[in-house]
């Protein structure tokens, strides 16, 4: 066999591997056999780097940095959408919806709101040519070269009948585990970390290093089809199930369902398995399934008429500050941490939350021993929103005292002006750290 020809075999064999792991989520052969292929093709591309095609999966490591993002206009706006916080809501949405169709019954795409970047992605003639930040809704920013380093966005489709140009719409986000691992990193260069897998995606995806972006672990699910040239089919859900078949990753969670009482326990169920998710969600979308309706509700301001989100309540519960501990950042910043008695909220036991700094203990009026409500959002640190003034047992309370020396080192603490963390020596906190390492 020709170089050429073991290239394009090994190029195809990888692209059905991809294709098993990131969208059907089926991977048949296990990381080191890939491993093994891929390192195949690398070697081989790299002595012939005449056949090294832009679209090959070993090319998803970045290029030059940029200088800045270039403007992109949106062909058609990105448009956002309304929220509903209850049930009743739902219901008139579906109503709305029904009364302007000729059916008693209508179906609806539903899939989780992911806590992500919103990006649209094209492609022509099967390439991604171009991706770009939602921006304003009307003008984002070109972000083509992070995106592609992003490993479940394909760069070459695959399959029959993909429309000859195809706008995909979609979320970025940083998986959980990715953004665990990520901050750990992080922390122990000394860089700061991120507050939670959305500020994460974000910072990722603007990074004008594009290898930067590439050792983020970001990825891409693709919610909606914008500008396209071909042809696709009628419906929203069957239109995302075209989008898998060309290689485009789509939540494992859609689902096309008719009636109040299906909409409601899908909501039911996506909450309840919310914490287990691989990604941060924060509601679930509903979106009317047939795209003449679709065209016929139309929009109103900048939110379509046939889509909705139905969000999660913050998710609040009471426990006691048994003891307020203070953590040491690489950087020299000293955070004060809350350590709670154990309570379940928002679907995972919570026994620690962040107090920020000296003025957030103030603001609170906390002491040791007090009641709190604990609050747990779309973020993953959770948060404590007040304390109940009136169950506080001045027997069982205690002031807290914010160290005078670092409880790492023990080199005098230094208060920054017009800051709100407590930096202590940083020489010597440096050494002292490396010490202990
Ligand atoms: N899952 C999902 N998120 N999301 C966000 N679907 C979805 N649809 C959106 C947005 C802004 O907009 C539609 C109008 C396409």
């Amino acid at each position: 066999m020709t170089v050429a020809l073991e290239i394009k075999k090994l190029t195809k064999q990888l692209e059905e591997y991809n294709y098993q792991y990131y969208v059907l989520d089926d991977p048949r052969i296990s990381d080191a056999e890939y491993d093994i292929v891929f390192q195949q093709l690398k070697k081989l591309e790299e002595s012939h780097p005449q056949f090294i095609h832009a679209n090959s999966p070993t090319q998803k490591v970045g290029g030059q940095p940029l200088s800045k993002f270039e403007q992109v206009v949106h062909e058609k706006p990105m448009l956002s959408l309304d929220n509903m916080f209850d049930s009743d809501a739902l219901q008139v949405f579906i109503k709305r919806a029904t009364d302007k169709s000729q059916s008693i019954n209508i179906a609806f795409c539903i899939e989780p709101k992911l806590d992500g970047l919103a990006v649209s992605i094209i492609y022509e003639d099967g390439l991604l040519i171009q991706a770009a930040t939602r921006g304003d809704g009307r003008t984002g920013e070109n972000v083509t070269e992070n995106v592609k380093t992003i490993a479940n966005v394909p760069l070459k489709l695959r399959g029959e009948n993909i429309p000859q140009r195809l706008e995909v719409r979609g979320e970025v986000v940083m998986p959980q585990i990715g953004f665990d691992q990520l901050n750990a990193r992080l922390n122990a260069k000394g860089e700061k970390p991120f507050v939670n897998p959305r500020n994460a995606a974000a910072g990722s995806l603007r990074q004008l290093d594009s290898k930067i972006a590439a050792s983020r672990p970001l990825a891409f699910y693709c919610y909606a089809v914008g500008v396209f040239e071909g042809q696709l089919a009628n419906s929203q859900f069957t239109r995302m199930q075209q989008l898998k078949g060309w290689g485009l990753p789509v939540s494992s969670e859609i689902s096309c369902v008719e009636g109040i009482e299906a909409c409601l326990a899908y909501y039911a169920n996506i909450k309840q398995k919310r914490a287990s998710l691989r990604y941060a969600i924060d509601g679930v979308v509903y979106k009317v399934d047939d795209i003449d309706l679709q065209e016929k509700l139309g929009f109103i301001a900048r939110a379509p008429r046939w889509a909705s989100a139905y969000k999660f309540a913050a998710e609040e519960a009471i426990t006691t500050i048994e003891n307020v501990e203070f953590q040491v950042g690489r950087t020299g910043a000293i955070t004060p941490v809350a350590k709670l008695k154990p309570v379940f909220v928002g679907g995972v036991t919570v026994s620690n939350a962040t107090l920020h700094n000296r003025d957030e203990i103030s603001r609170l009026g906390i002491l040791i021993g007090d009641q709190v409500v604990v609050r747990r959002a779309g973020d993953v640190i959770p948060q404590i929103v007040r304390i109940l003034i009136g169950k506080r047992k001045h027997t069982q309370t205690r002031e807290i005292h914010f160290p005078i020396v670092c409880p790492v080192c023990a080199s005098t603490l230094e208060r920054i002006e017009g800051e709100t963390t407590i930096i202590h020596n940083p020489i010597l906190t440096k050494k002292n750290l490396e010490n202990e390492v």
